[in-house]
């Protein structure tokens, strides 16, 4: 692999970062020699207790045992949105962006706090009680944020269920968590498509005896079906409730919420996080991750049905007093610049993405970025995947004319914020990898064999000791939490991941590994091959599946999206099995390339490797899985092309 660049950090990021160079390894060897007084002070800093905790930490990994400031009371409403009034109370909390460019609104903390407060008394009336699970099923309407916090006011748990979600799998999800509850909209729009939110519900919950109640927000106002016994308007029950609504006070590890992900085999997990070791690490990461100050535009492109969404649209920021942007719409509608126009409408400061939505905006040519001002921008985010160094070189010098550092954060759902990442005013960055680990967080590489590897090192990403925004636990099946997470590197907690370390002690996500390819022995992140492929720059996008080779134990077997318009031909395979090998060696040249004009992906962005691995394998008739595809007809053309191989 080539030497990678270097980008230092600038010195006017760096004049006015929180965190600066010479303050930070003191600061990290604190946090990690000294955890309980370490994460007691940011407790008491980022949070506001009702009552003081009793200890600071408790965990037994091999037992899934994992707790912070238990004892302690707070509400998650109340350090969101009730603590800020009195300095904040009119400055914009929620700016939100509709599908269509027309429609915006922006909701100041004052706002926030009232309908919070009215919906709180809107779920008491429907019966809902501290601890019970309110399924959140929503498109990106300014409401979705009232509702989460909402839940958090009178302690209920929620379960946000992407919008995008098929019946099938909302119900799933309402039946796995037991709600009594389903908040959802008449309609969501997205890129102009209509989406039959409520439609989706009554299907799923034709099957759901738990739910009681169905509250409806009329979103496109299109007339829907309606039970009068089940469905309640939201706006109906809102203009009927007190905007008085005292907080619960909660304990720092009561449940705050469920939030369902796909683990490589078997049904979603629904992953649980608790109130205060959350709410503080989502805070604290938001803050320093992103160098958040006052006065600062910051927008999250995520939706509210991903982990990133909640604490990086919602929670962290709230919980500082931020201004975040909320966007009902995608990157490409009305057209591919569109990122872009709300950039400069709201003049954002702070932007955080995904690289799929790089990628695709990368393909669609320079002019989209350029013609827009973007001056506002000061930080730029990646998360979801690796981010591959040509992506990024285009985000840095197209995106951000070279300004911007980009923060590429590595983190799951299962660990509530952001574990590695570079700081603003600390790191320097190199293009396509994750950097260093956040305060408290001890990352290491394990070989195969569950032996830690030192210095330089290519293996399996284990996290040393627990850190606050830690999952608690899988809802209603701890063994799986167990099983999942700590039982493969005893005394660690398994991400699932593979990473690389190199001789500054940087750390390069390698993907999942389960998608690791051992070639003759040797061992291939396919991120690592997907990364010199869409070097070329007729490459949109590609994704590399290991699969059965008689002689090497596995092939590599590579898709690739050539940009709109490109034809692919045989000198353009020749082109690009030639650029692996330059890239990365003989050793990664993939033994197929097969065309694809789209790779399967979740709604969420993420490339369902599981389904390329099995076409790549001929296991055509054991698919597995295929309803949390965003276009399923994907799959059917990839089947076809296989054919041809
Ligand atoms: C936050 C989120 C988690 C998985 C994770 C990893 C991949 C996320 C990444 C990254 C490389 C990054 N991932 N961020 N890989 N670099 N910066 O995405 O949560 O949906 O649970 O996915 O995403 O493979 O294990 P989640």
């Amino acid at each position: 692999m080539s030497e990678s660049k270097l980008y230092r950090v600038k010195p006017e990021i760096a004049a006015s970062a929180y965190i600066k160079q010479p303050d930070y390894q003191a600061l990290y060897r604190r946090s990690v020699e000294q955890p309980e007084q370490f994460w007691a002070e940011q407790a008491e800093q980022f949070l506001d207790w009702s009552q003081p905790w009793q200890t600071v930490w408790e965990y037994d990994y091999p037992k899934g045992h994992i707790r912070w400031f238990e004892g302690g009371k707070l509400n998650v409403s109340v350090n969101c949105l009730d603590r800020h009034l009195a300095q904040r109370g009119d400055q914009v909390a929620i700016i939100w962006e509709g599908d269509n460019p027309e429609h915006d609104k922006k909701i100041t903390y004052k706002a926030l706090h009232q309908q919070v407060c009215q919906f709180a008394n809107v779920l008491k009336v429907q019966g809902v009680q501290k601890g019970d699970r309110v399924c959140i099923y929503l498109p990106m309407v300014a409401e979705a944020a009232t509702v989460m916090l909402a839940c958090t006011r009178i302690g209920a748990v929620h379960s946000v269920v992407f919008g995008g979600f098929s019946a099938e799998a909302l119900k799933d999800r309402i039946l796995d968590a037991d709600c009594k509850v389903v908040v959802c909209a008449d309609e969501g729009k997205r890129g102009g498509k209509t989406i039959p939110i409520k439609a989706n519900v009554d299907e799923a919950i034709n099957n759901c005896p738990c739910v009681e109640k169905v509250i409806v927000i009329k979103n496109s106002g299109n007339p829907v079906s309606w039970d009068e016994n089940r469905n309640v308007w939201y706006h109906e029950a809102m203009a009927a409730a007190p905007d008085n609504c005292p907080a619960e006070q909660m304990d720092a590890e009561d449940p705050l919420f469920i939030l369902y992900t796909s683990g490589s085999t078997g049904k979603p997990k629904g992953i649980l996080h608790t109130t205060g070791g959350y709410l503080l690490y989502a805070a604290m990461t938001h803050k320093y991750v992103f160098d958040y100050h006052d006065g600062d535009i910051y927008w999250c492109t995520a939706d509210i049905g991903w982990v990133t969404g909640h604490s990086y649209m919602i929670y962290g920021p709230l919980c500082n007093g931020a201004t975040t942007l909320m966007f009902e719409g995608v990157p490409t509608y009305p057209d591919a610049g569109r990122f872009w126009q709300v950039v400069d409408k709201h003049q954002v400061n702070i932007f955080y993405t995904a690289p799929t939505a790089i990628r695709a905006l990368m393909a669609q040519g320079n002019d989209f970025v350029t013609r827009s001002n973007r001056s506002s921008l000061r930080i730029l985010g990646s998360v979801g995947e690796p981010i591959n160094p040509e992506a990024w070189e285009w985000y840095y010098h197209v995106v951000g004319e070279g300004r911007c550092p980009i923060m590429d954060t590595w983190w799951q759902t299962e660990t509530g914020g952001i574990l590695i990442t570079p700081l603003p005013g600390v790191t320097a960055l190199k293009p396509g990898s994750a950097t260093l680990p956040f305060f408290g967080i001890q990352p290491d590489i394990m070989d195969g064999n569950g032996n830690l590897m030192s210095g330089e090192a290519t293996g399996i990403l284990v996290i040393g000791k627990p850190w606050p925004g830690q999952a608690r636990t899988i809802y209603g099946d701890h063994q799986r939490f167990v099983d999942t997470y700590f039982k493969a590197y005893p005394g660690y907690y398994f991400a699932g991941d593979g990473a690389r370390r190199d001789q500054d002690g940087y750390y390069w996500i390698t993907g999942r590994v389960d998608d690791v390819i051992n070639v003759s022995g040797h061992r291939l992140g396919t991120a690592e091959v997907e990364s010199a492929l869409v070097l070329h720059e007729l490459v949109a996008e590609a994704a590399v599946v290991g699969y059965p080779h008689d002689i090497k134990g596995q092939g590599i077997y590579a898709y690739v999206t050539l940009n709109a318009g490109v034809p692919p031909t045989e000198a353009l395979r020749q082109e690009l099995l030639q650029l692996v090998r330059k890239e990365i060696g003989a050793i990664a040249t993939p033994d197929v390339i097969q065309w694809a004009t789209g790779l399967p992906k979740t709604r969420s962005g993420k490339i369902m490797r599981r389904i390329l691995r099995k076409v790549a394998a001929d296991e055509l008739d054991n698919l597995g899985d295929t309803s949390t595809l965003a276009d399923p007809s994907v799959v059917e053309e990839i089947i076809k092309n296989h054919a041809k191989q």
